[in-house]
């Protein structure tokens, strides 16, 4: 099964590699545009895409540790040129793992300047994750640059963190240059182990739709989450 994010991304065209802007709204978006009902329906379509794709496996929901147990995990984006690959920007390391209940303060260091851009209806430029049934807690909130934010305008956002099966959604602006990063910090607990699939929503990859290359490679655009 297509999860929401793959199905509505892969629908758009690309245009110049640096921009990587597209367009169309996708099967799914199209069906977000009458957004009061939009959580329901995402929570309900990531809900059957985690149980169903085998790429994540939650176990008991156990909390080994306290929210008071606070665990900094750091990921680096570098774009393709940086480390000799050019189109295929990463996230650096492609993974982390952290106990289950505790605080997670995940820092994302972007130094992708260009952007791709989603479709005008996505979801996944809004910050997704305060729905406890999935295991996970947030804010429902991100800090760019230290400042608090709910959603980055699907016209700027550069790459995307996002755990279908916990509905959690990092939105991430491009940076300024390839030589003034741009910083995102998010806050959450996961209270359940497990090992979760992340990918990146936007199509920041190759092809006429951008989601060729990194976008379908673990290690690049996509990897896991370990919950212990
Ligand atoms: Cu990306």
């Amino acid at each position: 099964m297509d999860t929401p994010a793959e199905s509505g991304a892969r629908t758009g065209s690309r245009a110049a590699p640096r921009a990587r802007s597209r367009r169309g709204g996708g099967r799914h978006g199209r069906a977000l545009a009458a957004s009061a009902g939009a959580g329901v329906v995402v929570a309900a379509a990531l809900a059957l895409s985690g149980c169903t794709s085998g790429t994540s496996s939650a176990t008991s929901s156990t909390q080994k540790v306290s929210a008071n147990t606070v665990i900094h995990r750091k990921m680096v984006i570098e774009t393709g040129k940086m480390d000799g690959k050019p189109g295929w920007p990463r996230f650096i390391p492609a993974g982390f793992s952290a106990p289950a209940g505790a605080t997670i303060v995940l820092t994302i260091v972007n130094y992708d300047d260009g952007t791709a851009p989603l479709p005008p209806t996505s979801p996944w430029g809004q910050v997704w994750g305060s729905d406890a049934t999935f295991g996970a807690v947030t804010g429902g909130t991100e800090l760019v640059n230290g400042s608090k934010v709910t959603a980055i305008s699907n016209q700027l956002v550069s790459h995307t963190f996002e755990i279908p099966a916990l509905l959690v959604n990092i939105p991430i602006p491009a940076a300024s240059s390839s030589s003034h990063p741009v910083t995102v910090t998010y806050t959450f607990r996961v209270n359940k182990t497990g090992t979760f699939l992340w990918i990146c929503a936007a199509p920041c990859g190759s092809g006429s739709a951008g989601m060729g290359g990194a976008m379908g490679a673990n290690g690049w655009m996509r990897g896991y989450v370990h919950i212990t």
